[in-house]
């Protein structure tokens, strides 16, 4: 069996056409700025309204960092957007681990539904002040690195600046 195919684009995450689309969220899953509010803006209420569920049932203390989890997509029109959070390097969160983990259980969650295709941003490359080009080789790492993962054929990495965008190139050739 091979692998899921990966790729860069520059892009607006919450315009592409995959099953799932993954959030740089926070733990409290309950919005913010940056890629988290972008996606709840086009998303639409439904979208928060699953979060505050998923807060009064499964999760009441948040999501913790290097974790996902699913719901559905509101008016978006990818299927499920998967919440992740990733380590804070302002809080002093540097564990690259931490941040692969988040690459890794978004797809393990991602196999779970039955997505086919995942589009992620640069999580933590935003307000958690991680290095754009850290954040790229510790993702395309985790992805590659991973074996098959279930129903998921297409990993696409989207880019909201031409300087990430090559920082994931970079990764890719490496
Ligand atoms: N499409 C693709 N990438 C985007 C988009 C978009 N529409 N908007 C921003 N980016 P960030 P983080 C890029 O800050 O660092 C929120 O408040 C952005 O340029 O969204 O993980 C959450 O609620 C950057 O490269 O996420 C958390 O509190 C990348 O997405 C906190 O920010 C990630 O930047 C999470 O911070």
């Amino acid at each position: 069996m091979v692998g899921a195919r990966i790729e860069a684009v520059r892009g607006d995450l919450t315009r592409q056409r995959v099953d799932a689309i993954v959030n740089a969220a926070n733990s409290s899953l309950l919005g913010g700025g940056g890629v988290d509010g972008a996606i709840h803006a086009a998303a639409g209420p439904e979208l928060l309204a699953q979060c505050r569920e998923l807060r009064r049932t499964t999760l009441p203390d948040g999501l913790p960092v290097g974790d996902a989890v699913a719901t559905g997509a509101g008016r978006l029109a990818a299927r499920w957007v998967i919440h992740t959070v990733g380590p804070n390097a302002h809080r002093g969160e540097r564990d690259p681990a931490l941040l692969a983990s988040c690459f890794t259980r978004s797809l393990e969650v991602a196999a779970q539904v039955g997505a086919t295709s995942v589009a992620f941003p640069a999580v933590s490359a935003g307000v958690y002040g991680w290095d754009v080009a850290d954040v790229a080789r510790i993702a395309v790492a985790a992805t590659r690195g991973l074996a098959p993962t279930g129903s998921v054929e297409l990993i696409r990495f989207v880019l909201f600046s031409d300087a990430a965008l090559e920082a994931f190139e970079q990764a890719l050739r490496e």
